[in-house]
């Protein structure tokens, strides 16, 4: 049998985030090797609360959980950190059994350096908010990257307008390259085989009705009623900022089940680090070769989210997870 693929999954709480961890874990061809939470969009607690209620729905407590500790230079909204509160009580999460200590939990940074020291093989890394725990661990300990395979990373703007709209900023930035713009230069220094999902291709892919009336016609599926009940949530987007939701970081999780379905191009670019434009990923010949998505097949990503949210979770394991 083929080896699945080792993912170390980094987000920071977001349901976006939670969906795509989600869809990970749907996934039969790879194997997770531990999930680090950042603070940036959501507050530690709640966030890491579900992420450990999802695994054990898959009856996969034993994946670590690293808990980050990292304020960014410029913090989220409040408004959107405090969204994830309301996760963990929806119908299908409230009832999970949850007496984790979050305090308790190994430090994101140490964790990701110890998966990767322990890894027998080449590791994929997919972050779905800022890059500062990895960009931390590789100053830290050097001898991680030949661990690394790729970086996954839903994160940029590079020809597109951006989506930080605030004070002391020219609106060019995406919001997890501007949460900490100066690890995220550095992340582009370090030359890293490096794949940005940005928003000019999310942009593809907004959370729309039609999406969630098909997915609602199959909510038998577990996953499938958890994951709509999850996105209706998005749909009241915070009033003066965006009104549109994207399928951001759960399109970026699925580049790692269906690389040949997006257009890759390969570029050259560094990271503004201050103001009018920090955070601004910038197209330059002086920059850092990575590879960005300019495109993928809409059709193909919505049907195979639609699919994989039709994966049974083990009755036993929901049973235990559940309390039923
Ligand atoms: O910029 C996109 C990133 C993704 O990782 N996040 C949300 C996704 O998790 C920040 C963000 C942009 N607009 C938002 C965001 C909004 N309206 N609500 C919450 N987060
Ligand atoms: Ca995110």
């Amino acid at each position: 049998m083929k080896e699945k693929k080792l993912v170390f999954m980094e987000h920071d709480g977001a349901i976006d985030d939670l969906l795509s961890q989600l869809l990970l874990l749907t996934m039969k061809e790879v194997e997770v090797i531990g999930i680090n939470v950042t603070p940036a969009d959501c507050f530690i607690e709640p966030a890491i609360e579900s992420t450990f209620k999802l695994l054990q729905l898959f009856g996969n407590e034993n994946i670590p959980i690293g808990r980050s500790d990292k304020n960014g230079i410029n913090a989220f909204p409040n408004e959107w950190r405090a969204r994830p509160e309301v996760i963990n009580a929806l119908p299908s999460l409230i009832n999970c059994t949850y007496n984790l200590d979050p305090y308790s939990l190994p430090e994101a940074v140490d964790l990701l350096i110890d998966q990767l020291t322990l890894a027998d093989r080449p590791v994929t890394i997919l972050l779905t908010g800022p890059c500062s725990n990895l960009v931390e661990a590789i100053r830290k300990a050097p001898h991680i990257r030949g661990k690394i395979e790729q970086v996954v990373w839903m994160g940029g703007a590079f020809r597109t307008q951006g989506n930080v709209q605030t004070y002391q900023h020219n609106g060019t930035a995406e919001w997890n390259v501007y949460w900490d713009p100066q690890s995220s230069k550095e992340l582009f220094v370090m030359e890293l085989p490096l794949v940005c999902i940005p928003l000019d291709v999310t942009n593809n892919v907004p959370v729309n009705k039609e999406f969630l009336s098909t997915l609602a016609f199959q909510s038998d599926y577990f996953l499938s009623n958890l994951a709509g009940q999850l996105w209706a949530l998005t749909i009241d987007t915070i009033p003066s900022y965006h009104y549109v939701y994207f399928m951001w970081d759960v399109l970026a999780t699925s580049f790692i089940s269906l690389p040949n379905e997006f257009a890759l191009e390969e570029v050259k670019a560094v990271v503004s680090d201050r103001p009018p434009n920090a955070g601004q990923t910038q197209l330059i010949e002086r920059g850092h070769p990575l590879k960005i998505a300019v495109d993928v097949n809409r059709k193909v990503f919505y049907e195979y989210v639609l699919n994989q949210l039709k994966t049974e979770i083990s009755l036993q394991s929901t049973a235990t997870a559940l309390k039923v």
